[in-house]
């Protein structure tokens, strides 16, 4: 599992209040705790931030660089900042996302064109959300096929089905879990990804839904997650899971993580 460092979001309180005050300590604390943690990327989200966003994204990125040894994923809707933090970024950087909707798409084109960046396909259109598989893979199929005319190698492409709250409807578990199964049929060699705390939004003890949700989706073949490696026990879900898939070779994986006392609560 590739695992994206979720914590560095202006939309969390606290970490707002760090980002608006830019507490350096602060902020590279949190990429370090993520990156020990099992962070390989660390997402930098400050889109609360209007008409500043693109400064404080640069900010963000430089801080995140100088503490910790790992790429940035650059969590804009705004293809102005995209272009301006890429910039900045060391190395191959992730881009949150590209849609098919309307200035999002057509706008980053170019400044992703030809680039080995890592690419989150959000299967997002200006149709309103997704809910079935089938609206899906529509997006993802346009999405896919315009990202690789365009230089994009299919190994670099992340594609988000978008995990919708189970609360809004008793079927939406299981047509994202579905779809992330459909889109590796069809595209082999592709990624798939997720905010996947989302199912849980509205109920109580979400962490029991999100471990079961994550637990489902790498059965199916989910390989990169939006989350918190601060969770311990959602780590523990992730390790276990993967081992008994046949994807941690030896357990070698688990039995590090068991030694390094991270299965220990
Ligand atoms: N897909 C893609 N990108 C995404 C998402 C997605 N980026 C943003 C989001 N969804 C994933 N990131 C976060 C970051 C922080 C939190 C949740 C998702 C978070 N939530 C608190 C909680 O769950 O308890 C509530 C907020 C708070 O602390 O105030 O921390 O789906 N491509």
């Amino acid at each position: 599992m590739r695992i994206v460092g979720e914590l560095i979001n202006a939309s969390r309180k606290k970490i707002r209040e760090e980002i608006r005050e830019k507490n350096y300590d602060a902020i590279a604390k949190v990429a370090l705790d993520q990156h020990e943690n099992g962070a390989d990327f660390i997402d930098v989200n400050a889109g609360i931030f209007v008409g500043k966003e693109t400064d404080y994204m640069k900010w963000l990125i430089q801080t995140v660089q100088e503490n910790v040894d790992a790429p940035c994923c650059i969590d804009t809707p705004d293809p102005a900042v995209i272009e301006e933090a890429v910039k900045v970024h060391k190395g191959i950087p992730m881009i949150n996302s590209i849609s098919l909707e309307k200035g999002r798409y057509e706008n980053i084109i170019p400044v992703i064109k030809g680039t080995d960046f890592k690419i989150i396909a959000l299967c997002m259109s200006d149709e309103g959300m997704p809910y079935t598989k089938e609206e899906r893979l529509k997006i993802a199929d346009r999405l896919v096929n315009n990202l690789v005319k365009n230089g994009i190698k299919l190994e670099n492409i992340f594609v988000d089905p978008l995990v919708q709250p189970i609360g809004s409807g008793d079927h939406l578990g299981r047509e994202f879990l579905d779809s992330v199964e459909a889109i590796h049929a069809k595209y082999e060699g592709i990624h798939t990804i997720c905010g996947l705390s989302n199912i849980s939004f509205g109920i109580p003890k979400r962490g029991f839904a999100n471990r079961a949700f994550m637990v489902m989706a790498i059965t199916r073949g989910l390989d990169s997650a939006i989350m918190n490696p601060l969770d311990n026990k959602m780590m523990a879900n992730v390790l276990a899971a993967e081992m008994l898939l046949g994807k941690d070779q030896f357990c070698e994986k688990y039995m590090n993580a068991y030694r390094e006392g991270k299965l220990d609560f």
